[in-house]
């Protein structure tokens, strides 16, 4: 026994001995200031080939001074025979979020995920622990309402486990860590952009209805469907060609049959005033005669496999060949191809499958020692490096063909593999979800956390994708999807129908009264995409940058706001976080359905909000309701954001941004243009006030000019009280 004992303390010594001499921690050996609350870390063993050009920031991080001694979050690097490890203490005290497309909870404290990006149906793989992109991102908000972030410059395969301590892993060379510091979430957001750039203001169009499925066929099918949205009086803008237009899906073609004239087909929809999406796919068939396998296979464009072979691997069009995205050259050629097909009237890319997903390869995609090539200052690597931003420098590619094909306008590209930083790029939607109340439920943190990762313009499959959907969850979906920033209803192949219509009355018609207020909220939505596209703020927000340092708001998942005025509170949530103050509930309609969420809207703002319209080329703004809740001294402010909706004319100055402000004076509100910006003419329109008090909306008369006034009798102060609402408990099968 006793000599048990001691054999057994001699291994514990002996093994941590081992691990001691494995561990080489090095602490601050190389770091610097690179702006204004932003410290950079580098590893001893830095080797810069190995990352650099970092896919993450816009510019290369340059220093300008030196980490203060007092700077709080420190990385301790260490490394074993297998891993390199970066350990962060942050604290007890902390509420973590971030992470990017993530599956669970809007708190990450206590989560582990994986950089590894994955086609990871309904999230079901590896308990959804990495899904199609990958953000190595965290952000913390400390007590006080202070905030921080802390990035990976990192693309190898890692993990990170948030907690006290983040930890972050990665099977590749030691990489470095930028932690930003700053007093609030919002200045934090702000802080992302500058050094991960902008969105790019997308076209009006690409935030109204779309309508989707896996697939639309033939051509004549679209445009029933067209038509059908048209006769139901469902406001949209854009249908979705999935991968049955193709020929035997074979990207860059069209099916002679069911697609035999796109151009036909475009000019259709164009002349209803809808804009069409088609798939590309990154796999290109393998096959002599194929004038794009040709090509590829010529100019020596794949991928290679270890043996320096081309890598070939089955997607639906049977085998196929990998562009090279790393390599300038291939994405050069592939920005090319969409000219002759963006030619044929098409308004939008989608795509898809570009983690990569492959059928036959491991964990579902390539070798991880396939060579990617490199340039321009990028190594050649192994798919280990470069599997995590395949699809990140397929969209940037993507991009550049849109712009290549038609330079006038903001191209509008879909993807559902990324990379933190891809936002630059392209929007993206959360992939293959599952119709069901669950994932509905889990659709609110997984687009809030991409929102705080820098990725502002995403959203759900609406209805759900793999499945059927059933009336109620399309309709509850529906009605609370409207406020998500991309909103497109879409769903599998062999699934039930899932447009507005498919099922009965009732869910058409409370279909049609969301996407409505979608539809009429849309120039206070275009106001806040041209914020995000300049400092970064979500466009759907989580409600603690409602009051960051109010723990009441941490862990709120079910409510969110859109914007900074809007808190959407769904009518299946009656426990959700209120704020204080005098926000009252926007009743746009006579009769309530049961199913639109509460849209509360905050004290002291204007809400500028249009007529009805059946799509954003019909969008008038000659007529403005300025829906006005004051606050306690009668006050209001507002932003109107106006430009040509799509171009780039903006840039030099052709928009116009009002700044609204609201008096209240002897019982008489006025709103008025407190300030104007822009070099676009202020066009002469109709206004009247939508007067927001005791959770209704009082109208005044239409009048023409700058500035509106009504009487108002403001007695009471109407405090958000969630009892005085009603919610419905849901049937969650
Ligand atoms: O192209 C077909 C689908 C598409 O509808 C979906 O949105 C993507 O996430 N695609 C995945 C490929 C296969 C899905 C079973």
């Amino acid at each position: 026994m006793y000599i048990n004992i001691k054999i057994n303390i001699m291994k514990k010594f002996f093994l941590t001995a081992l691990a001691s001499l494995a561990v080489i921690t090095c602490m601050g050996q190389h770091a610097y200031m690179a702006g204004k609350g932003v410290a950079v870390f580098y590893p001893a063993n830095y080797d810069a080939s190995a990352h650099s050009p970092s896919p993450i920031f816009e510019r290369e991080l340059y220093p300008i001074g030196e980490v203060p001694s007092d700077w709080r979050i420190r990385p301790v690097y260490s490394q074993s025979d297998k891993e390199q490890v970066v350990t962060l203490h942050v604290g007890e005290d902390v509420d973590l979020y971030g992470g990017g497309e993530v599956w669970g909870s809007l708190r990450r404290n206590g989560k582990t995920i994986e950089f590894w990006n994955m086609d990871n149906p309904y999230y079901s793989v590896d308990n959804g622990t990495h899904l199609y992109q990958s953000h190595p991102w965290v952000m913390g908000l400390r007590p006080d309402g202070s905030a921080f972030g802390i990035i990976a410059d990192n693309t190898w395969r890692g993990k990170m486990t948030s907690d006290s301590d983040v930890v972050f892993t990665s099977v590749g060379p030691a990489f470095r860590v930028v932690v930003i510091e700053k007093e609030s979430p919002q200045a934090l957001m702000q802080a992302l952009v500058d050094l991960t750039g902008n969105m790019e203001l997308p076209p009006m169009w690409a935030l109204g209805y779309q309508q989707c499925r896996f697939s639309y066929y033939p051509d004549t099918r679209v445009k029933e469907i067209a038509d059908t949205l048209r006769y139901h009086k469902i406001p949209s803008d854009v249908i979705w060609m999935d991968i049955h237009y193709m020929d035997k899906f074979k990207i860059f073609t069209f099916d002679p049959k069911g697609f035999s004239n796109p151009k036909a087909l475009n000019d259709y929809l164009h002349s209803k005033n809808f804009k069409s999406v088609y798939m590309i796919d990154p796999g290109v068939k393998v096959e002599k005669g194929y004038w794009l396998d040709d090509e590829g296979t010529a100019k020596d464009y794949w991928v290679r496999k270890a043996d320096g072979e081309h890598y070939i691997g089955k997607v639906w069009p049977g085998p196929c060949h990998f562009p090279d995205f790393t390599r300038p050259e291939v994405r050069t050629w592939w920005s090319t191809l969409y000219i002759p097909f963006m030619a044929q009237g098409i308004d939008g890319v989608w795509n898809d499958m570009n983690e990569p997903a492959i059928g036959d390869g491991p964990e579902v995609s390539m070798p991880k020692d396939n060579i990617h090539r490199g340039g321009e200052g990028m190594a050649q690597g192994p798919h280990l490096r470069f599997h995590n931003v395949y699809g990140f420098n397929m969209v940037r590619a993507s991009r550049d063909g849109l712009l290549l094909a038609n330079p006038n306008k903001r191209p509008f590209v879909l993807s559902r593999s990324n990379f933190l930083g891809g936002h630059r790029y392209a929007a993206t939607w959360t992939g293959d979800n599952y119709s069901s109340w669950e994932q509905f439920e889990a659709s609110v943190p997984m687009s809030l956390t991409l929102g705080l990762s820098g990725q502002p313009f995403n959203g759900p499959d609406i209805g759900g994708f793999v499945s059927s959907t059933n009336a109620n969850l399309l309709a509850h979906w529906t009605a609370l999807g409207v406020y998500f920033p991309f909103v497109r209803n879409h769903t599998t192949e062999n699934s039930v129908a899932q447009e507005p219509w498919a099922f009965d009355k009732q869910t058409l018609d409370i279909c049609r009264t969301a996407i409505n207020r979608r539809y009429r909220l849309m120039p206070y939505i275009y106001t806040l995409f041209e914020e995000a596209s300049v400092n970064g703020m979500p466009v759907m927000r989580p409600a603690f940058m409602l009051d960051a340092k109010n723990p009441d708001f941490r862990t709120e998942e079910k409510a969110f706001m859109l914007g900074g005025d809007l808190y959407i509170i769904p009518r299946w949530a009656p426990e959700v976080a209120v704020p204080e103050g005098n926000w009252n509930i926007l009743k746009l309609e006579d009769e309530d359905d049961g199913v639109q969420p509460y849209l509360a809207q905050r004290p002291g703002s204007i809400i500028p909000m249009a007529n009805l319209y059946q799509n954003t080329t019909e969008l008038r703004t000659d007529s403005l309701t300025l829906l006005v809740n004051p606050d306690a001294e009668g006050k209001a402010t507002g932003v109107l954001y106006e430009d040509a909706r799509d171009g780039f004319e903006y840039r030099d100055g052709q928009y116009v941004r009002y700044e609204l402000k609201a008096e209240t004076t002897c019982k008489q509100i006025t709103v008025s243009i407190s300030k104007m910006e822009g070099k676009q003419d202020a066009q002469p329109r109709m206004l009247r006030i939508g007067y927001v008090t005791d959770n209704k909306v009082t109208y005044s008369p239409w009048t023409s000019g700058e500035s509106v006034s009504m009487k108002v009798v403001k007695d009471k102060t109407n405090t958000l009280d969630l009892k005085k609402l009603t919610f419905v408990t849901i049937d969650k099968k």
